[in-house]
């Protein structure tokens, strides 16, 4: 009787006079929920995401090629974007992240600005360009993690005799879905160097901190540190490998800290480093973040999903929510990555599978 019921719709078929509903529901944006319950609470996380892979060398031609073309002072920010294949017109590496290749030539500055997305800065090559923050330079050396965290003034300058090139990673599309993106330019090209270079390391990067009472320090009590050397960072880094068997799905990571809460770098964005021992393959593992990763050294393949990538150094890969990555190294291999795990730990959001 049902079936041929369905062949045979009449006015007072359910289903004619659901879709005969739905028709007069929609001028007043009003929807059924079970039409899209199925593709609204899945029961795991379908990214639109794909997996990709960035090979340095081609990047790096177009980057300096707009080099050629347009100043750091008339672009603002002179970055290509490295935007998801499968997040088209989004300019977000992952739903809840963006990247970017930053170019500086020597002379150039970037002029001061501050906003309420965060930044980290990951330097690719060149030495000695700098990024100030609040007036206080970080000398930027090759691998060089260096942060500028929410409504902090910075500009970028170059003083060297060589083009600099860092990665960006800010949680602009997280900005841009909380609709909370507030941003003022200084009016002048680059803040008065107002702090010697180095003072915050000295401060707070070294388990330190002056004692002043209940009275904040100068930095911003909740973030007072912001730069990461890659001496420092690749010295713990080794001495772990030293000392212990890798972890069978990370390798040998660490994760970099804010010394003010030993949380994550900034709030939305958690950064970290992995050693892989030379030969050696993790174990799959997916993850809830999505995660932009940077070959600081050697090289090696990685399996994300059903795609494998070869990698060099300095190639960049991006591995979406839930994707399952294997990396095989080649030869011993250093990587960086960031991702948005440190607003999915506070959202209560953040899982990982090991397979
Ligand atoms: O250096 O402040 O890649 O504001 C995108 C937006 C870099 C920056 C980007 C920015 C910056």
């Amino acid at each position: 009787m049902d079936g041929s019921a369905s062949a045979t719709r009449t006015p007072n078929d359910p289903q004619a006079l659901l879709q005969a509903l739905y028709a007069e529901m929609r001028p007043h944006s009003l929807y059924p929920l079970w039409e899209v319950l199925a593709s609204l609470v899945t029961p795991s996380p379908r990214s639109a995401a794909r997996p990709h892979r960035w090979s340095y060398a081609p990047a790096r031609d177009y980057l300096l090629r707009a080099g050629d073309l347009i100043s750091a002072e008339q672009a603002e920010r002179r970055v290509l974007i490295l935007e998801n294949p499968g997040l088209a017109g989004s300019s977000a590496v992952v739903p809840s992240l963006y990247a970017g290749l930053q170019l500086i030539l020597p002379g150039e500055v970037a002029p001061c600005h501050r906003h309420t997305q965060c930044a980290l800065r990951f330097v690719m090559e060149g030495d000695n360009a700098f990024t100030a923050v609040d007036g206080e330079k970080a000398v930027m050396r090759p691998f060089d993690l260096v942060l500028t965290p929410n409504w902090q003034w910075h500009d970028h300058g170059n003083a060297s005799g060589a083009p600099m090139i860092w990665l960006d990673g800010l949680d602009i599309p997280t900005v841009r879905f909380y609709e909370a993106s507030f941003a003022e330019r200084l009016h002048e090209p680059a803040h008065s160097e107002t702090i010697p270079s180095g003072d915050s390391m000295r401060r707070y990067g070294r388990n330190l901190r002056p004692m002043r009472g209940t009275a904040a320090d100068r930095r911003p009590a909740h973030q007072p540190l912001f730069h990461y050397p890659y001496a420092e960072w690749r010295e713990s880094l080794l001495a772990l490998a030293a000392a212990e068997a890798p972890d069978p799905h990370l390798g040998h990571a660490m994760e970099f800290l804010n010394p003010a809460d030993g949380g994550p770098v900034m709030p939305t964005i958690a950064a970290h480093v992995r050693h892989l021992p030379a030969g050696f393959e993790t174990r799959p593992r997916q993850a809830t973040d999505g995660t932009v990763l940077v070959v600081v050294e050697g090289h090696g393949t990685a399996r994300v999903g059903e795609a494998e990538y070869r990698l060099e150094e300095r190639d960049l890969l991006v591995v979406p929510s839930w994707q399952s990555l294997t990396l095989a190294a080649g030869s011993r291999m250093v990587l960086f990555g960031y991702s948005d795990r440190a607003a999915q730990e506070k959202l209560g959001l953040f899982r990982e599978a090991r397979l």
